[in-house]
């Protein structure tokens, strides 16, 4: 069986980080050992949180799986909160990666062009470093603008997206990814490009109008599940969109708290058939 570490934090209430990833990779048969980075009450868009910060133990976790021989087929980084993390992530990469482990970076730390309480513009500069041993990034626009130093926008068109992607593409030589970008009206989805050619693709899914918590953290673990069991990376991302637009189309029919995050669970159906109908038609 496929196997990824994923490096983020555990989050007790509000469904992100590894509440996602663990059921998610799951669903799609590949195992997920957590490599956590700090234990809080609620995420950080609650009004207030606890946080133990377990920055101390992730060496000491680490040390015992390479004692032990462990390996990964990838290694899939998120919400890290601490330049600390970031320093012992890079080495954990150093430490597990091959030239045939995938490394996928999700740079969390803000979105509608604002940083997530804790992060200050130093941490982008940090995160950047991370994306430059990466693989595959999958930043929203708030971060790839905080990542290039490019102005945010709300309003743009596609070539805003593009400029953003060269930008990226300094910074990661694999494959750059802006989630949550629209470039039809009513649409929206993600724009890429590939550093090596720079080729651009693009995927664009129907835009519902609601904003929900951890649907990034959704996104990145399925591309990311997705990508480990061999389906072709744009084929994963379009998996990855269109499941959680599904997500989002199930918890609007209720009235919960955004911050409590999407229904993904009784969508997990879906997200199975999709990646089964991929794994066919190879
Ligand atoms: O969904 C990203 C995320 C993950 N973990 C924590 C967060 C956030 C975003 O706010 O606060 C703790």
């Amino acid at each position: 069986m496929k196997r990824i570490m994923t490096i983020q934090d555990i989050t007790c209430f509000g469904k992100c980080s590894v509440t996602i990833a663990l059921p998610v990779i799951s669903a799609i048969g590949v195992e997920t050992a957590i490599l956590p980075t700090a234990l809080l009450s609620a995420h950080t868009l609650f009004p207030d949180n606890t946080k133990l910060d377990l920055g101390e133990e992730m060496p000491r976790i680490a040390g015992q799986w390479k004692r032990n021989g462990i390996s990964f087929d990838a290694i899939y980084i998120g919400y890290l909160g601490t330049d600390r993390e970031i320093e012992t992530a890079l080495r954990v990469i150093d430490q597990f990666a091959d030239e045939n482990t995938l490394v996928i970076t999700d740079p969390v730390m803000g979105d509608h062009g604002r940083l997530y309480r804790g992060f200050d513009r130093e941490y982008a500069g940090k995160c950047a470093e991370l994306c430059g041993k990466s693989d595959l990034i999958v930043p929203n626009i708030t971060e790839a603008c905080l990542m290039t130093g490019m102005e945010y926008r709300e309003k743009y068109d596609e070539s805003y997206l593009r400029d953003l992607c060269v930008g990226l593409c300094r910074i990661c030589a694999g494959t750059v990814v802006i989630t949550g970008a629209s470039i039809e009206e009513g649409k929206t989805g993600f724009y890429g490009m590939r550093a090596e050619t720079g080729e651009t693709f693009s995927y664009q899914t129907e835009r519902l109008d609601a904003s929900y918590h951890g649907t990034g953290d959704l996104f990145a673990s399925t591309a990311a599940g997705a990508m480990v069991r061999g389906i072709h990376v744009q084929q994963a991302l379009e998996i990855a969109a269109d499941y959680t637009a599904e997500t989002i189309r199930e918890t609007m029919k209720g009235t919960e708290n955004p911050w409590y995050g999407v229904h993904f669970e009784t969508v997990i159906p879906y997200l199975i058939r999709r990646v089964e109908e991929a794994l066919r038609e190879r």
